[in-house]
């Protein structure tokens, strides 16, 4: 293929970060190693049925003996930065109390090859994997969470914060709290109304303590949070279809936006839960610290949703789950969608991206902490739609930039192929191929692509 003929990224701002994410679940495996213990994750993977394949994260990407490797990927990469998480049950086996130092050792192991590559950290304290012992006690239906993850990320940060600045407390608190408690479909894998809100608010109170904690710790800490948000596209201009947007824009973005921006729960949340009568689990003071001024926003972006107006799927709001909120998806017409089925529309990252801007007068700098998209080809195949994929995303970026939104970086998912959660290993988002279980490395089209591109700038 002539590489001229091949897309360029658009100039960026100087000191953009270019990086890439994972998260520790999906990469490392060493799942009973050196102390680890079993986190929801490990339970819910034992499920019959809830992962498309009947994998789990056992072994996954072996990072946990590979990581020196991967590393070394991301420095011929050109990289900037590298976003990864934290497994608390690897630092914390039970959730909290006893420390297990060997856990430690290898994320302090992980960021001093960071470092002499000249690659910033950028840690996620919470990507979805929730010691066991803690969901034995209630999970994020309990308060007591939220300040068991604010002891855990004191440990992180007196462990780490010689060498982290970046910290994002939680990654898509949406995913942990609705899809984890109200769809079923992630761990813990239950079907609730009342829990799954409840879990919302101890999951952003949480990042409120943790924040607090970094705070006090580190005065160096630069602290944010990311959110997965997606437009909201009604499938037509009919009251019914655009009240339907609005519900959907209620349950994925704003129940958790403006909470952390605004320091409040949206109008019409509560009208769309007529089915919780008890709130209680909000106690007067939580969203001062749930708002508590952020360094940086982090946003994954990966597609808009597409929706019409449909009945409740249980009429008796008292017996809903908190992701029945009388809405049909959809995939439109005419747009190209991946193998996961997922729309491919870089214009909802710049809407996103601008739409923020324009409603949080306060907006703190942003990064794009994930986007990218997977295929289900399961050999290293030529990847000329991931390259398409990356160019159109940064050209959104920089229209949004050019809007006058601050937009600090770019971190693509994911630096390798992984487990995709409840799709299991059939999707490959990586930049670098892994051929399981030998784990071999080998890296894309688009990772020579990117490597020319970063090069060149
Ligand atoms: C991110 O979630 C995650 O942070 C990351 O761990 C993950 O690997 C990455 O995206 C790619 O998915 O099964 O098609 O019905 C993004 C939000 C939430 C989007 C779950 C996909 C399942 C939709 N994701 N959702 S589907």
């Amino acid at each position: 293929i002539d590489e001229r003929e091949k897309p360029r990224l658009p100039d960026m701002p100087a000191g953009f970060v270019w990086g890439t994410a994972t998260a520790a679940y999906q990469i490392e495996g060493g799942a009973a190693e050196d102390g680890r213990g079993p986190s929801i994750w490990d339970t819910f993977t034992r499920v019959p049925g809830a992962i498309a394949d009947g994998s789990s994260g056992d072994v996954a990407c072996d990072h946990y003996h590979r990581w020196a490797e991967d590393v070394d990927l991301l420095g011929e990469l050109g990289a900037d930065a590298y976003r990864f998480s934290i497994s608390w049950s690897r630092v914390l086996p039970t959730g909290s109390g006893k420390v297990n130092q060997a856990g430690l050792d290898f994320y302090r192991r992980l960021t001093d090859r960071l470092g002499e590559r000249g690659l910033r950290p950028f840690v996620t304290l919470y990507h979805w994997d929730l010691p066991q012992a803690l969901e034995d006690l209630g999970g994020w239906r309990s308060r007591d969470t939220a300040e068991r993850f604010a002891e855990y990320t004191g440990v992180i940060a007196d462990a780490l914060g010689d060498r982290v600045q970046d910290w994002i407390t939680l990654n898509e608190p949406y995913c942990t709290s609705i899809t984890g408690y109200a769809e079923g479909r992630h761990a813990p894998g239950t079907r609730e109304g009342h829990g799954a809100l409840a879990a919302v608010h101890h999951l952003l109170l949480g990042h409120g303590l943790a924040t607090r904690v970094l705070r006090e710790r580190r005065p160096d800490a630069r602290v944010g949070i990311t959110l997965n948000l997606s437009p909201a596209v009604p499938a037509s201009g009919s009251e019914a279809d655009r009240a339907a947007a609005d519900r959907q824009d209620l349950l994925v973005n704003r129940q958790f936006t403006d909470p952390v921006l605004a320091g409040e729960y949206p109008a019409g949340l509560t009208a769309l839960y007529d089915g919780v009568t008890d709130f209680g689990f909000r106690r007067a003071g939580d969203l001062d610290i749930i708002s508590a001024p952020l360094d940086f926003l982090g946003v994954n972006y990966y597609y808009r949703i597409h929706v019409t107006d449909a009945p409740f799927a249980e009429p008796d709001p008292a017996r809903r789950s908190a992701y029945d909120i009388g809405v049909r998806t959809f995939k439109p017409e005419g747009v190209p969608v991946t193998d996961l089925g997922w729309p491919i529309e870089p214009e909802g990252l710049r809407s996103t991206l601008t739409g923020l801007a324009g409603r949080f007068p306060k907006l703190p700098p942003v990064y794009v902490t994930e986007n990218g998209r997977a295929e289900l080809a399961p050999g290293p195949v030529p990847d000329p739609e991931r390259i398409d994929f990356v160019a159109g995303h940064l050209a959104a970026v920089r229209e949004a930039l050019d809007a006058g939104v601050d937009v600090r970086g770019y971190f693509y998912w994911s630096l390798i192929d992984n487990f995709e959660w409840a799709r299991g290993y059939g999707p490959r988002f990586g930049l670098v191929h892994i051929d399981y279980p030998t784990g071999t490395r080998t890296p894309k089209a688009s990772f020579r692509w990117l490597r020319e591109q970063l090069r060149s700038r």
